[in-house]
């Protein structure tokens, strides 16, 4: 048992030695041994990015994609046998390539440390009023069959880019999207497509979407907008799984775009939701990354698309520092907080000046895979609460709403926390869905 610990351990030692040696042989998180997923940002001249291909295809390299960002940029998505220092180094000496990275995976946001696992509960389980998924959107909590004021969300339609929607579950299915349900990571080169299925097989994208629109049906819980359409974007594989190319397709996809960047149809959603992420660091490891993701960011807002995210986990107890994470510390995207049931900032929040407002993110109770349901912590649950809050935003303000004029109204009415005014824990306060979106001031 000893030797056998022993040997455990000197081989961890050999591969962390290895790692940082060769920076590239260990990232993209495929095997050491097979091939390993890269980005090869170029110029976006044909030349060059033929060129890269050929030098990559003749060491039996792969093409996955090539995806045309902006003008300038181009990403190509490629496969490349191992170990595959030295042939990136020579793509990387190609004049117009600009930048090779190892595939940039995002995470989910939730905090796996604090999974509580899942509790199968009787369908006949009614919303409590103990349920902090409910607290600070508006009191008394909304319960089944008791939603007043006329809101909610109907006619609008939430992207929950993710791991999917459990598709047959009795709590999600009534507002699930007739079409466009789409699956942007099983697919050879992660583009979007509509003929595989957009389930959850993971359960993190169903938990998000019943906060921002579970149905208002007498059984499970309730979502902020029970009358929303969820419209299922699947970029995690079930085992939680995802690439940096299926972040782009599926984005574009909300915003009605094809992965070459083609407008190819309208916005196929109102607000989209981002539960997921990649730590500020992103900037450091693979600058043209963020580059993609602000332009793509900036297609759908422009495509009248609010974009919501969590802010991320990687806050601390004190709440010093500035550790938002991306998309969330991007323009133009709503980045959310989370708090508990005393409506103090979560632990684990990030912090900075890019937080716009905060939410309910620990213990929160929703729908699940497989027709369950589960309590989930992280700022993953504070995201979708502000998404559903949006839809009803939406709702209220009828033709002629702009995602500015959303954001305003989310961040103008939301209930000051921490000091005074606008802070870097909490950004501008707790959500207050209620008086986002009928202006009128309920007790906190
Ligand atoms: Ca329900
Ligand atoms: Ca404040």
């Amino acid at each position: 048992m000893k030797r056998k610990a022993l040997v455990a351990l000197s081989i961890v030692g050999v591969l962390a030695l290895v790692a940082s040696v060769f920076p590239f042989a260990f990232g993209g998180g495929a095997s050491a041994a097979g091939p390993e997923r890269f980005l090869i940002f170029t110029s976006g001249d044909p030349p060059v990015n033929e060129r890269a291909r050929q030098a990559l295809e003749q060491r039996g390299g792969r093409t996955l994609s090539v995806m045309h960002i902006t003008p300038g940029l181009d990403l190509i998505d490629v496969l490349v046998p191992a170990p595959p220092g030295e042939l990136l180094s020579q793509i990387a000496r190609i004049p117009g390539v600009l930048e090779v990275s190892p595939d940039q995976p995002p995470e989910l946001l939730d905090d796996p440390e604090l999974r509580w696992g899942v509790d199968r509960v009787d369908a006949d389980l009614v919303w409590s009023s103990g349920g902090a998924g409910q607290a600070g959107i508006g009191s008394p909590s909304p319960r089944e069959g008791s939603v007043t004021g006329g809101l909610t969300g109907a006619g609008v339609t939430i992207a929950i880019v993710d791991s999917g929607i459990d598709l047959d579950h009795p709590d999600l299915s009534p507002n699930l999207a007739t079409s466009g349900n789409a699956n942007c990571i099983d697919t050879a080169d992660d583009t979007c497509s509509t003929a595989l299925l957009a389930d959850d097989g993971y359960g993190h994208g169903s938990h998000v979407a019943g906060i921002a629109a579970a149905a208002d049906n007498a059984i499970g819980v309730i979502g902020v907008a029970p009358g929303a359409t969820l419209l299922s974007v699947k970029i995690f594989d079930n085992s939680g799984s995802s690439s940096f190319a299926s972040v782009v397709n599926g984005i574009r996809y909300v915003a009605g775009r094809d992965s070459a960047g083609n407008v190819v149809s309208p916005r196929r959603a109102d607000v989209m939701n981002m539960s997921f992420g990649w730590s500020k660091s992103l900037s450091k490891q693979c600058p043209s990354c963020v580059t993609t993701l602000q332009t793509i960011i900036n297609e759908a807002w422009a495509a009248g698309v609010v974009p919501v995210a969590a802010a991320g986990n990687s806050g601390n107890k004190q709440g010093s520092g500035d550790n938002v994470g991306y998309p969330a510390r991007l323009t133009n995207v709503l980045a959310v907080a989370a708090t508990d049931s005393a409506d103090k900032r979560a632990s684990f929040s990030s912090t900075g000046s890019t937080v716009d407002i905060a939410a309910p993110g620990v213990s929160i109770y929703s729908t699940y895979k497989d027709g369950a349901y589960a309590t989930l912590s992280g700022t993953s649950m504070a995201s979708p609460h502000v998404a559903g809050a949006a839809a009803l935003v939406i709702e209220a303000a009828g033709a002629g709403w702009t995602p500015g004029g959303v954001v305003s109204a989310l961040t103008g009415t939301a209930d000051d926390l921490g000091s005074g005014g606008f802070d870097t824990k909490y950004g501008w306060g707790l959500l207050d869905a209620q008086q986002a979106a009928t202006g009128v001031a309920t007790t906190p």
